[in-house]
């Protein structure tokens, strides 16, 4: 059976998907990201992993094609392990071998991981989701990658056009068989819409607070889906939409969406620009989430993946105060994050931080060592885990009679609370929605948000280099091995700025180095990161010209 089914694989390959391009890729960041037009045969190829990992771990699997914040010509794809967080390292590895070998040596690869994992079922059918964003090159791919689940064996459910969150839940859903949600796209919006309209009430506004907010949908999925939740929501909040899905208009992230906004510190195009007005954005595939406004003189302002972590975490840290349960709760950064949000969060919030590489899986990973982890990065990819008991422990006091009523009352808000959350991944929607809950519970408009403490400027820039892996780095990111030399010439330069901070790394979503510096003023911070991207850019193999601001 098993090598009928791998000749079948290998003819379909060589037939229909050949592959075409010479060099390597690898499984990176978030899965494999580059020009769609070099992904056929990858995609073709991770419909067969996800099957073969769908029958090792005896489970649904998900994939999803979307290259979220990059441009639009380019795709991607990633896979979902089954509580819906992102696959498991060791297999990384194997996806980056499937990806890489000849069409002749496939056969092989597949059997050396049925071997190597002892794969005996391989006459069952798993269910594969998968699912899409609205790039014009996702249906073809998204062909590729059911063509390789049917040829593997497998059963591909396709979900079609959703967010990468939404994939996530789906994949959660249908392995804990229901007891996360119902694995639709009614179910997901019903479970969050319902939970947030409990948590408001029936008061939809609150001291300072106004439940009207401006939405930028990044012209992508996230458009297409918050219409959906303005209806479930039932005038509870009022989300304004702007940069609405055009499918194959070319503006997906484009002078828009959460990656522009918090890179560039700039608002983003096709929003009206009304002072003092609540805004925010999302991704191309809507799994992050950035806030902003422009006051009285049109002065931008930023509140960033930092500030809704800060936000959560102190919200959460008083109500836990209030239901008497104890259960610890730390939050999780990386090295982007502003030292100013760190000294808050340690300071004055008292909270734990851990800092971890930038990339979801790392997060999620150590969040979940806390009863309640709180995980943000600073681009807006974030969320808030739960360990089964601290949840159990919640429901149970709820039952007893042993609470005051103030601490009933926290112990029923944080339960519902939880219902608005996506767990499973860093979720735009429903953090916007956490966000709006807490600010309305505060009372607080935008501005009372901002002044829990005062940014340091940064900025972010990129370098283009002829190899990125020249670049290694180390200790979360925040030191670089190699090239050598290049930290030594990076700390000197630091040096030379009050409370200044800076670190170098390549991207695992573009084919780009990253500069990230800090600085007490404005005018310090931009000389910082010009230096250091100089300095990159001379001894890591620059290409054209160093990056100006
Ligand atoms: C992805 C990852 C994020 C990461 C971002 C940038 O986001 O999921 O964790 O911060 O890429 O990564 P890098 O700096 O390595 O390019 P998204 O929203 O594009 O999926």
């Amino acid at each position: 059976d098993n090598k009928l089914r791998c000749r079948t694989v290998y003819a379909f390959a060589r037939e229909m998907y050949p592959k075409t391009v010479k060099c390597d890729i690898s499984y990176g960041t978030a899965g494999f990201r580059t020009r769609a037009t070099d992904l056929e045969y990858v995609m073709y190829r991770m419909g067969l992993l996800a099957v073969l990992r769908a029958r090792f771990k005896k489970a649904v699997i998900g994939v999803m094609i979307t290259a979220s914040h990059n441009p639009e010509p380019d795709n991607g794809v990633k896979l979902v392990d089954p509580m819906g967080e992102m696959l498991e390292q060791s297999w990384e590895k194997w996806a980056t071998k499937l990806a890489n070998v000849t069409d002749d040596k496939l056969e092989n690869v597949i059997n050396d991981i049925i071997k190597l994992h002892d794969i005996q079922n391989m006459n069952d059918r798993p269910e594969i989701v998968v699912g899409k964003d609205t790039r014009p090159s996702s249906p073809s791919l998204s062909k590729a990658v059911i063509d390789g689940i049917l040829a593997m064996g497998g059963k591909p459910i396709d979900y079609g056009i959703v967010t990468t969150p939404q994939l996530h839940y789906f994949v959660a859903c249908k392995n804990t068989h229901r007891a996360y949600g119902e694995p639709t796209e009614e179910g997901y919006y019903r479970k969050l819409t319902d939970a947030f309209k409990k948590v408001r009430g029936d008061n939809f506004n609150n001291g300072n607070y106004t439940n009207r907010i401006l939405y930028d949908g990044a012209n992508g999925v996230g458009a297409k889906k918050i219409k959906f939740f303005k209806e479930g929501l039932a005038g509870s909040l009022i989300i304004d939409m702007y940069n609405d899905e055009i499918i194959g208009s070319g503006k997906l992230n484009y002078l828009c969406g959460a990656d522009f906004v918090k890179s560039q510190q700039k608002f983003p195009t096709g929003l009206p620009q009304i002072p003092n007005t609540r805004c925010c954005s999302v991704d191309g595939d809507a799994d992050r989430l950035i806030y902003y406004y422009l006051d009285e003189n049109q002065k931008f302002h930023l509140l960033d993946g930092d500030r809704i972590a800060t936000l959560i975490a102190g919200f959460f840290k008083e109500v836990l105060e209030k239901t008497g349960i104890r259960l610890n709760l730390g939050l999780v950064q990386t090295a982007y994050a502003n030292g100013a949000s760190t000294t808050y969060i340690t300071k004055e919030l008292k909270i734990p931080v851990a800092c971890v590489p930038t990339g979801v899986k790392w997060l999620h990973h150590k969040a979940l060592e806390y009863d309640v982890g709180v995980y943000f990065e600073a681009n807006g990819h974030g969320t808030v885990v739960f360990k089964n008991e601290a949840k159990e422990k919640l429901r149970n006091a709820f039952q007893t009679n042993n609470l005051t009523r103030e601490q009933k009352d926290a112990t029923s808000r944080l339960i519902h609370i939880i219902d608005i959350i996506n767990e499973t991944v860093g979720d735009a929607i429903a953090d916007l929605l956490l966000v709006e809950t807490i600010l309305h519970a505060k009372g607080w408009d935008v501005r009372q948000w901002e002044e829990t403490y005062t940014d340091l400027p940064n900025r972010l820039l990129k370098v283009s280099v002829q190899d990125r892996t020249v670049i290694t780095t180390t200790d979360a990111e925040r030191k670089c091995v190699t090239p050598k030399g290049l930290q030594e010439e990076i700390d000197n330069i630091v040096a030379k700025y009050p409370k200044g901070r800076s670190f170098v790394r390549p991207s695992g979503t573009e084919d780009v180095i990253r500069i990230y510096a800090e600085a007490v003023t404005r005018r310090e911070c931009d000389k910082l990161a010009a230096e250091v991207a100089g300095k990159v850019h001379e001894l890591a193999g620059g290409t054209g010209n160093p990056p100006e601001i």
